[in-house]
């Protein structure tokens, strides 16, 4: 069916509780959703994006620019658009991976829930739930960091992940090992807090027996990570860093990851997310599926993503409660085995509800195609 044009809308959730990390504090997500429309069809995406340049270069009204003003002018001659022409079509334009995956996502909802089709079953998706981790923000203190991961044990979740960074590494982390035992799935992610000079006080880590440390240097600093990973037991894992199938080769041969968070948003894509999950899976590098606060329309497409085979460590895919007292779609929960589900509705297998949608949005705009 014919594209007649896309609705962009930016929506604020509160979420239930703040999220610090190295890079700052997050009280709210102000998200923007696309909405790609035909005579009688319509599919969504979500764009990652947040309000400030600080987890990346992007940011919500730098996305809702660039889409508006480049990228989909320069899809709008195309009303017949596969997801396969979003990428070719927007290739020539530099960077912005982030707007460009959340036109792919909503184009390839489209498209898929016209042939019945789910996202999981369009990228070979094997699993039909997948295992949960939750990433616990920096706290104020120490008890409030047990209690928290206390928390998020109880409800099921099978892996923990702590921000960190410098002044709140190794003593938050020595606190959940010996309160919650050795056999936690325990994780860190710096989000680029460190410099290669802190090598001996990052292998101070080591003892606590990680399942890897994700993301301590610059996005840029690959021969860093590669001399840090020489230096420390705990495995590298990159996120940042990641942001292309290319990338990711150069970053396994040249020694800065063993293990690498995948971040749809980040390289510009699902079909770009494959292909890094390729790569990792050809050279024996396991991947897992990162996070970035997604709504309920992001959340889906990962959870489709994360059932693909070489995702075999625990995600940041965790349930709607863990960020919204209300998603904006039917919210995704934590199973009893500690896994959330993966949908197999057309498409995304999610969409916004109404109700919740008009509750939240703050700003619409009609973009019409061609
Ligand atoms: O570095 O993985 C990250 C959230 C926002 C930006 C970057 C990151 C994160 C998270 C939370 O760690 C992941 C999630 O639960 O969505
Ligand atoms: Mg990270």
């Amino acid at each position: 069916m014919r594209i007649t044009g896309v609705e962009l809308r930016r929506v604020a959730l509160p979420l239930v509780a703040p999220f610090r990390t190295s890079f700052g504090t997050e009280t709210v997500r102000d998200a923007l959703l696309l909405r790609v429309v035909t005579d009688d069809g319509e599919g969504w995406g979500e764009c990652v994006a947040d309000s400030d340049p600080r987890y990346s270069s992007e940011y919500v009204d730098g996305c809702r620019d660039v889409l508006t003003r480049h990228f989909l002018p320069a899809l709008g001659g195309d009303p017949g658009l596969r997801a396969w022409d979003v990428e070719r079509r927007l290739a020539p334009f530099k960077g912005h991976p982030m707007a460009k995956a959340a036109i792919e996502m909503a184009v390839l909802d489209l498209r898929l829930r016209e042939t019945a089709t789910s996202l999981t079953d369009f990228l070979g998706g094997v699993a039909e739930a997948v295992p949960a981790g939750v990433s616990v923000g920096i706290m104020d203190s120490i008890p409030e960091l047990l209690d928290a991961v206390d928390g998020y044990l109880s409800q099921g979740y099978v892996r923990i992940k702590l921000k960190i960074e410098p002044g709140w590494d190794v003593e938050p982390v020595r606190a959940v090992r010996e309160r919650f035992g050795d056999a936690l799935a325990l994780q860190v992610d710096a989000n680029t807090a460190y410099r290669l000079a802190d090598a001996r006080h990052l292998a101070r880590l080591d003892p606590f027996d990680l399942l890897l440390i994700e993301q301590p240097l610059p996005e840029d600093d690959l021969r860093g990570h590669a001399a840090l990973a020489r230096r420390l037991s705990t495995p590298m894992c990159l996120d940042e860093s990641i942001v292309s199938a290319r990338a990711a080769a150069d970053a396994i041969a040249l020694g800065a990851t063993s293990i690498v968070n995948i971040k749809p948003g980040r390289v510009g894509g699902y079909l770009e997310a494959r292909r890094v999950h390729d790569v990792c899976a050809a050279n024996g590098v396991a991947v897992w599926c990162g996070g970035m606060l997604e709504t309920g329309v992001g959340r889906a497409a990962n959870l489709a993503l994360a059932a693909l085979p070489n995702f075999t460590l625990p995600g940041d895919t965790s349930a709607s409660a863990r960020y919204y007292a209300r998603d904006i779609t039917a919210p995704f929960v934590l199973e009893a085995d500690g896994r959330v589900r993966v949908p197999t509705g057309p498409g995304l297998g999610a969409a916004p509800l109404p109700d919740a949608l008009a509750e939240y949005t703050t700003e619409t705009t009609w973009v019409p195609f061609g």
